[in-house]
């Protein structure tokens, strides 16, 4: 199965994902091929609509202090509700689909995440730190928001200025 990044700004990443019924093989290949594409774009998280696919799955994957991202550390996650939400951080953050581009977000600090794992066992993850925030990030893809939706308006106005000129830099080399 070969996967691509699907970029801002492709209505694609708009869509609401459905929750997954089947955990089958071929769940398991799409878990598989998103890891992939997440490691080789040096990606940390990823959700399933980022690679054209509406379905309740996000993947994370936070480097190590050697800066490394063993297959051991991966945290798969499907059909996910967060339970949980309190206190609040700021975090640079950016996402694969939209590239070179980077603002503070304000999150929640500690989520309780309900979620099943790629055999439809239930679990519960208590999170904080940067886990919080990549699954509040990649739980927003799951509903069609990105970070960019969550800056103010003239925050905006400036992305969608620095984007527009980025990509046509891209376009001309
Ligand atoms: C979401 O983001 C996230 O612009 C995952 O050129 C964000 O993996 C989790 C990336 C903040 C926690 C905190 C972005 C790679 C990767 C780029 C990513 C780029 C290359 C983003
Ligand atoms: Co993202």
């Amino acid at each position: 199965m070969i996967l691509n990044i699907v970029e801002y700004p492709n209505k694609k990443l708009k869509e609401k994902s459905k929750p997954v019924d089947k955990f089958d093989q071929q769940l398991h290949k799409l878990l598989d091929a998103m890891y992939h594409v997440m490691i080789e774009s040096r990606g940390i998280g990823l959700a399933a609509i980022q690679v054209a696919h509406a379905k309740q799955i996000l993947i994370i994957n936070l480097p190590t202090e050697e800066d490394e991202q063993p297959i051991d550390n991966l945290i798969e996650i499907i059909n996910p509700v967060i339970t949980h939400k309190s206190g609040e951080t700021t975090y640079q953050e950016g996402c694969l689909s939209v590239p070179s581009f980077y603002e503070d977000i304000n999150r929640f600090e500690y989520i309780t995440v309900n979620y099943q794992d790629r055999h439809g066992n239930t679990k519960s993850l208590e999170a904080d730190g940067l886990l919080s925030i990549a699954i509040q990030h990649e739980y927003d893809h799951l509903n069609g928001v990105l970070f960019i939706d969550k800056l103010s308006y003239s925050r905006r106005k400036k992305f969608e200025k620095e984007y527009k000129r980025v990509q046509k830099e891209k376009n001309n080399s």
